[in-house]
């Protein structure tokens, strides 16, 4: 009894010594569990396309030299929920790094032209948040990346809010922490500002996204806050009621990457209303976004152990000169001011729910969002549009069987407003798959 007792003491002490404090939303603003506002320094990081967590050895070089870095959080687009994450989120909690994790995959994501919330998606994006919920630096769970590129799309984002509604009740229905629940949109700027309003409006806040965040390549070399659209993008979230942050950025013309973006993003301008930045992406593959490099480029037919696209994929990671030092001589020179939960009283109320606009917004203000497993018919909303304009008609069928699964092009074809260029994350997060989605995002773009 006694020495059991002691036993269960000591572990429980070494949990709280060891222990990484909490994520979670106050206002417009991230808070760790100690009371300090949290802002975002992270890396997009998918060394490999079903799971880079579970591989501890590599978790364990990786994370050292984020640590160097000065890295503060990873995004990682895929995750197989089955797998064991103990020992790599352990590797990341100790070096202070936190988890931004996106719950859908190809097979379970929302389609913009084909937008459905089912049991399907309802069920494999619960497994994930089942698995990573357990970690206390898991920070935030996305529903969704850059599901609407267009403005007619904009039909799917009731499903996106659903997917984020649904999430959250279960999310509390299993008494997980208030882990936060958010979207990742693509860089379109006349969908952009309609976009995350409608994401967080209405007075029901367990509708509403817990944070927003934005995919962006607007800021390319030498540029300026005002130059790059940085402007642009702050004015539109001055007032915004939810944290917002980069979900990734990183314009990698011309090279070397300075990013001195990053002095804009944790300056006196921006600071006040985002919440930091994840970089695009850790390592180096084709699209020639890499901090980091684990070996010589071999033939994209290459089929040895550890290669995928042509790129190594474990071992040690090797900085990229300069760009990984110039990031992290950025970030080591930068801190926003910040203030403490204590002293925060939020004081933004939701936005405006955006009104009806032909081929801009297609959403009439606060509609009802759909349940599980009706889906959208186009058919349907297009006789429907003038008179009730609102998110089309929806049948109650649980199948899904209208249109084939088959990714669209203009689905890919995530363009930054000021630079036209296609944004990489759907490459990163499918590898194979995804470079032909990318290319074809491309062909579709020129
Ligand atoms: C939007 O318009 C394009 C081009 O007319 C069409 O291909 C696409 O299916 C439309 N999307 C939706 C969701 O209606
Ligand atoms: C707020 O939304 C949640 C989730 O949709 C719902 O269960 C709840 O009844 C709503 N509350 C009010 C006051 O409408
Ligand atoms: C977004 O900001 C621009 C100015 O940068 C402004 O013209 C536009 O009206 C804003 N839109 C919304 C919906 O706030
Ligand atoms: C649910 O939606 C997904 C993704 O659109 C689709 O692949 C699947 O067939 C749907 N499942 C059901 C049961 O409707
Ligand atoms: C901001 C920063 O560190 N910039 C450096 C990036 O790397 C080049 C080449 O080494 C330097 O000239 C810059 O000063």
């Amino acid at each position: 009894m006694r020495s059991s007792l002691s036993i269960a003491c000591g572990i429980a002490f070494a949990a709280v010594a060891s222990a990484i404090p909490t994520i979670s939303v106050k206002g417009s603003k991230f808070f760790t569990s100690d009371g300090n506002q949290y802002f975002v320094r992270g890396v997009a990081y998918q060394l490999v396309p079903d799971d880079p967590l579970v591989d501890n050895t590599q978790c364990q070089l990786d994370a050292s030299l984020m640590k160097t870095l000065g890295a503060n959080a990873i995004r990682v687009y895929h995750v197989d929920p089955e797998a064991d994450h103990q020992d790599c989120m352990k590797t990341f909690a100790d070096a202070g790094i936190y988890l931004f994790v996106d719950l859908d995959t190809f097979t379970t994501q929302i389609e913009q032209d084909t937008p459905a919330w089912n049991q399907t998606q309802f069920d494999a994006f619960a497994k994930v948040m089942d698995e990573f919920q357990q970690f206390d630096n898991t920070a935030g769970f996305f529903v969704g990346n850059e599901v609407l590129t267009t403005g007619n799309g904009s039909v799917a984002a009731p499903y996106v809010k659903a997917a984020a509604r649904d999430m959250k009740a279960y999310r509390n229905s299993k008494n997980y922490r208030n882990i936060p629940v958010g979207y990742s949109a693509a860089d379109i700027s006349s969908l952009r500002p309609n976009l995350q309003n409608y994401l967080a409006c209405g007075t029901n806040s367990s509708d509403a996204l817990d944070f927003f965040s934005l995919n962006a390549y607007e800021w390319c070399g030498e540029s300026s806050y005002q130059v790059s659209g940085y402007e642009q993008l702050t004015q539109n979230i001055t007032d915004y009621n939810i944290p917002i942050f980069f979900s990734e950025v990183g314009c990698n013309t011309p090279k070397p990457r300075t990013f001195d973006d990053q002095a804009a993003i944790f300056g006196p301008e921006m600071s006040p209303y985002w919440s930091g930045v994840i970089i695009y992406e850790w390592i180096q593959e084709t699209n020639d976004y890499g901090l980091v490099s684990y070996g010589p480029e071999v033939a994209a037919t290459a089929t040895q152990a550890n290669v995928v696209d042509g790129f190594t994929r474990t071992g040690n990671p090797t900085p990229i000169s300069p760009d990984f030092y110039n990031l992290s001589n950025q970030w080591k020179t930068l801190t926003p001011s910040s203030v403490s939960e204590a002293a925060y009283t939020p004081s933004n109320s939701a936005p405006a729910c955006p009104a009806y606009t032909s081929g801009a917004w297609e959403v009439s203000g606060n509609v009802a969002l759909p349940t599980i497993g009706q889906t959208y018919d186009a058919q349907a909303a297009s006789g429907a549009s003038s008179t009730s304009g609102a998110t089309g008609t929806q049948t109650s069928s649980g199948s899904h069987s209208t249109g084939s699964a088959t990714r669209s092009s203009s689905g890919t074809a995530a363009t930054a407003s000021h630079t036209g260029m296609a944004s990489p994350s759907r490459q990163i997060a499918g590898m194979g798959v995804g470079l032909v989605t990318v290319m074809l995002g491309f062909i579709w773009w020129l």
